[in-house]
């Protein structure tokens, strides 16, 4: 492991999140020759299966064509497939969740924290993270007790971008993490005095683990991983939801679903599950700018 990779591995370990696993036999830094789960098509530092979970192409480093590379975008928060003007430079964080893609790998589901350090790695200060199910509203379950192996770190420096980092955690099967549905995931890192807080939102979608992904103004409903083609389904569409606030719960702010649209979107299907969300209510700890980034 090189002296970079031990100072950016020491920072994301601050508070002691997820080093109970670095010492465990599949705690890794990968270097070269990544495993399948892995694998980066487009060489962009971002791996197929998370570019399937945060909808950009898993073959064009840069989506949207604007200039900007998928994981600046990605770890901003920004509009990866949009183009728009360039965000400020900043230390960024954002957590994803992913399912395999590959029947070779089974029934696998990885937290993905991807990080941009703009200069030194340490400069992170704090960090953690956790669990909240629907279930049992407002507790904050340490995220820990779901990994189930190693951490797998990777960086990249990049002098125009900065160094890029990912830190990914084997969290339970896809199975069991369809049984504790619905819940939300979160982070939280202090760079200093700046925190930035991110949150993925975990719900089944006719028994597969789907999440939303921040599209305009609206949120796109992704799978973790592809699933089954439906009967009737619109081919290179995805289903996109309008959200509208109705009540505060202890659980978090409750949202319904007023309109469910399919938009296009290449190599999807958007069945009739999209339109059958239309009423359902989904509730997110902090509100909507916990997955969006926005606050
Ligand atoms: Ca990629
Ligand atoms: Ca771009």
């Amino acid at each position: 492991m090189s002296q970079r990779a031990v100072t950016v591995l020491v920072a994301a370990c601050l508070a002691g999140a997820f080093c109970s696993q670095l010492g465990s036999p599949r705690g890794q830094v990968l270097e070269a020759d990544p495993p399948e789960a892995f694998r980066d098509s487009d060489f962009d530092f971002l791996p197929d299966d998370i570019e399937w979970a945060v909808l950009t192409d898993a073959l064009r480093p840069d989506t949207d064509g604007d200039g900007v590379g998928d994981f600046v975008e990605v770890v901003q928060r920004g509009s990866p497939r949009a183009v728009g003007a360039p965000r400020p430079a900043d230390h960024e964080m954002r957590i994803i969740v992913t399912s395999s893609s590959s029947p070779l790998l089974g029934d696998e589901t990885w937290l993905h924290l991807l990080f941009r350090f703009v200069d030194q790695p340490s400069s992170m200060t704090s960090f953690r993270s956790w669990i909240e199910f629907g279930l049992a509203p407002g507790l904050q379950i340490p995220l820990d007790s779901l990994a189930s192996g190693g951490v797998v770190f990777r960086s990249r420096s990049v002098p125009t971008e900065g160094e890029l980092v990912s830190v990914s955690v084997p969290l339970v099967s896809s199975a069991t993490l369809n049984l504790l549905l619905p819940c939300t995931i979160v982070a939280e890192a202090g760079f200093g005095t700046r925190t930035v807080r991110h949150g993925v939102k975990l719900f089944d979608l006719n028994g597969t683990t789907a999440t939303l992904v921040p599209w305009d103004d609206r949120f796109a409903v992704q799978t973790l991983a592809p699933s089954p083609s439906e009967p009737g389904s619109d081919p290179n569409k995805v289903c996109v939801l309008s959200l509208r606030p109705v009540s505060v719960t202890p659980g978090g702010i409750a949202f319904e679903v007023d309109d469910a649209d399919c938009v296009d979107c290449n190599d999807l299907e958007c069945g009739q599950a999209c339109a059958d969300t239309e009423g359902w209510v989904f509730i997110v700890p902090g509100g909507l700018g916990t997955i969006t980034g926005g606050g």
